[in-house]
């Protein structure tokens, strides 16, 4: 074997023992780069024999072709393997089942706070919030009803343990008090809707020891009662979602407000378990309301002589059991999963008004 043979049969084992293109590349220079084997024998030619020169020089040249065509198919195959790796490693098996649906449901009652806060905060009201233990002061006293007066009675309260000072707490019976503290905390004007829960000693299919009310309040110089309508009018539209709905006002009592009106909304009930609004001979309970007592002003520290205003107050539950066709107010409060999925909402339908209320 001559020199030549030997130091090609070398240089290729080295280039098939190359693993990755880098040890390739030590490989070219090794032989073809400015100091590298093949490169000193090309230099050799100017030293030699015009003779000698015109046999080795086309050898060497051949040799060198060869050696550059031989890197050139490693490099190309040792791309390859590394692609064949990086796809195996990224590969993604679409036959795989998507991720499974979330679990949990939104409750109904939580869907429809949510709804009525959307509506409300689309008219520029703000959320109020107040505690579920509340002053008896606050629940009763300056709302007009003092103690003994037999308005009282109309709520079947739960009373808490009387305090070290003799006052007591409630669980707050409707969701009224946080007018109270509303008007306590901030100058008119006041728009604000207080979405919670309140407790009352009842329970039948439409009554719950624990329910759920809306409040509104709005305090300004000039409120009137068609405000009061129209307010009214606009969350019905929106929250049954239909384009024409018609309340009827009923005169009614309650101490925090005079005069006091209780509403109710035209409906047809002539298909069993259908109901229809805006439309029928029906008549739906739906709110009770009235412009704020001057007294309950003046006990909250807003001046009467300047500032009047309008409140109201609904059932969020007895909503939910319309919208949703849920004959039984009790079957919210029992945690059925079966029920919970079936009147459940998916958890990421977030209501508003842009995106549909209640897809
Ligand atoms: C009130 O509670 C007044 N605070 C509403 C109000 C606010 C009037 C502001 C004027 C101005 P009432 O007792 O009617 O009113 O209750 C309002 C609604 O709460 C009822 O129409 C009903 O939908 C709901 N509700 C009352 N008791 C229960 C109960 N035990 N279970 C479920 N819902 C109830």
């Amino acid at each position: 074997m001559t020199d030549i043979q030997s130091l090609e049969r070398d240089i290729e084992s080295a280039i098939t023992a190359a693993a990755d293109e880098g040890a390739l590349e030590q490989v070219r220079v090794s032989a073809l780069g400015k100091k590298g084997s093949i490169s000193e024998l090309l230099k050799t030619l100017g030293g030699m024999s015009p003779e000698e020169r015109k046999e080795k020089g086309p050898q060497f040249n051949t040799l060198r072709d060869r050696i550059s065509a031989a890197i050139t198919a490693r490099k190309t195959e040792l791309q390859e393997q590394a692609l064949n790796a990086r796809l195996a490693s990224e590969r993604i098996d679409v036959t795989l089942p998507a991720r499974p649906e979330p679990q949990g449901t939104v409750h109904p009652v939580s869907q429809v706070l949510d709804e009525i806060t959307a509506i409300f905060a689309d008219l520029g009201f703000a959320v109020a919030e107040g505690p579920d233990v509340e002053y008896d002061d606050y629940n009763f006293t300056r709302l007009n009803i003092p103690p003994d007066h037999p308005a009282r009675q109309m709520h079947d309260t739960f009373y808490v343990s009387p305090q070290r000072d003799g006052s007591r707490h409630v669980l707050r019976t409707h969701t009224s008090p946080v007018q109270v503290r509303t008007m306590l905390s901030q100058n008119p004007p006041i728009r604000i809707i207080s979405p919670g829960r309140a407790y009352r000693v009842d329970s039948d299919a439409t009554h719950s020891p624990m329910f759920h009310q809306f409040e509104g309040l709005v305090i300004d110089e000039v409120t009137n009662l068609g405000h009061l309508k129209w307010t009214l009018e606009e969350l019905c539209k929106a929250f049954f979602e239909v384009e024409k709905v018609e309340l009827r006002a009923r005169p009614s009592f309650f101490p925090f407000t005079e005069p006091s009106v209780e509403w109710d909304l035209r409906c047809d009930r002539s298909t069993p378990g259908k109901i229809t609004f805006g439309q029928g001979n029906d008549w739906l309970e739906l709110a009770g309301s009235g412009m704020v007592h001057p007294k309950v002003l003046a006990m909250c520290g807003i001046d009467p002589e300047k500032y009047q205003g309008y409140a109201f107050g609904g059932g969020i539950d007895r909503l939910a059991m319309l919208k949703y066709g849920i004959p039984d107010i009790r079957s919210f409060f029992e945690s059925d999963i079966r029920w919970l999925k079936h009147f459940g909402f998916a958890p990421l339908d977030i209501p508003t008004l842009d995106g549909g209320l209640s897809r």
